[in-house]
């Protein structure tokens, strides 16, 4: 694969509803869709996830920008690239920056896949023809409105509904969703609301039976999940503290938590996110796909991860009805009975609708080799 050309369309896509965690709410999404092309003329695609403010992490859409464009595109069309594997590696001596990264890396992907005439899914090792999934609820004005849209969802098939929490917006409301839905499986997202003083808050939620608790405490902690675990019997999941395999392999060791939660982003690729899972399947921890509020390029990047065998647990990749008025792939992606059936034309195995990406578009940057 010798890289011609890097395109970053820069989108800015309006969320049907805002969406709102313990950090902040969302009301529209900026991102870039990387575009590569081959000396075939052939192009993959990738998503950045990085978000405009640096409030879930510190990367942001600009600081993706810069890296890009500045330190990683001129490595990546440096040489000529025979596997996906390898563009981590010449991406090791930068430091961090995960979701810039990954932009490029899953492009890279998209393209070897369509190169060699199979699915992503196929590419990474996948085996599921469907996959499970549940959907993400942000903090609402109300118990009574959050009650009506899981209601909503629950009716739609979703396999199970997380909830997201903060201080003021936590076992009272979770403790009515329980009473109304007794055999929902249901879990909370705190994005790192809580620390160690709020240890018996958080205790009480174990009379929840909930599927997991993540992220609880800091952004960049393991220590004090491991100490908070030892007193939880609701497993606790990681999503923001964990980064590479690395990473995992020290919460494990540690007993931070008894379920990770893989966004391809935030490790820096999918190729970090196999290193997980092959890890996780090894030590018999269960593990999810995590969303991002991704556009159609990011989602069907999930749903070919989602593909194997470990992913033993719903991820967050809802529907795109459920994010946006038009999304920019064809089809959209659907959810019947709670599942995706994973497409089977090469690639990502959906096409980019053109037209729509032209839309959101609003601005275009094109680095040629
Ligand atoms: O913590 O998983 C998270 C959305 C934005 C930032 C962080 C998170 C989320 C979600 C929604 O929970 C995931 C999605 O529906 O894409
Ligand atoms: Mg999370």
């Amino acid at each position: 694969m010798d890289i011609q050309e890097v395109s970053l369309h820069r989108l800015v896509m309006k969320l049907k509803e805002p969406f709102t965690t313990s950090f902040g709410t969302f009301q529209e999404r900026e991102f870039f869709v990387i575009e590569i092309v081959d000396e075939n003329g052939l192009s993959g695609f990738g998503e950045s996830v990085a978000f405009a403010s640096p409030w879930y992490s510190e990367e942001t859409v600009k600081t993706n920008e810069h890296m890009m464009t500045d330190i990683l595109i001129p490595l990546l069309i440096k040489d000529p690239i025979a596997h996906p594997q390898e563009v981590s590696e010449r991406f090791r001596s930068i430091r961090r920056n995960n979701m810039a990264k990954s932009a490029l890396e899953g492009a890279v992907w998209d393209l070897f896949a369509k190169r060699s005439n199979q699915t992503l899914a196929n590419a990474l090792g996948g085996e599921k023809k469907q996959i499970e999934v549940g959907i993400s609820i942000g903090i609402q004005s109300s118990v009574k409105e959050l009650l009506e849209i899981i209601s909503n969802h629950v009716d739609e098939g979703y396999k199970r509904i997380k909830i997201k929490i903060k201080p003021g917006w936590d076992y009272d409301v979770l403790k009515e969703v329980r009473q109304h839905f007794p055999n929902l499986d249901m879990m909370a997202d705190a994005n790192s609301a809580y620390t160690l003083k709020d240890i018996e808050l958080l205790k009480r939620l174990d009379e929840l039976d909930l599927m997991m608790i993540e992220q609880p405490l800091a952004h960049d902690d393991i220590i004090d999940h491991a100490k908070l675990q030892a007193q939880l019997s609701t497993p606790i999941c990681l999503d923001e503290s964990i980064h590479s395999l690395e990473d995992a392999r020290k919460a494990i060791e540690l007993g931070s938590c008894k379920i990770i939660n893989i966004k391809i982003g935030r490790v820096g690729g999918l190729t970090e996110s196999l290193k997980i899972h092959n890890y996780c399947l090894e030590k018999g921890i269960p593990v999810w796909c995590g969303g991002m509020l991704e556009s159609g390029i990011g989602r069907a990047h999930n749903i070919a991860l989602t593909s194997l065998s470990q992913f033993v647990l719903p991820g967050d990749t809802a529907s795109s009805n459920r994010y946006w008025e038009k999304d920019i792939i064809e089809p959209e992606v659907t959810v019947k009975n709670g599942m995706i059936t994973i497409p089977d034309s090469p690639g990502i195995g959906y096409e980019i609708n053109r037209e729509v990406l032209e839309l959101y578009r609003v601005e275009i940057k094109t680095v040629t080799k």
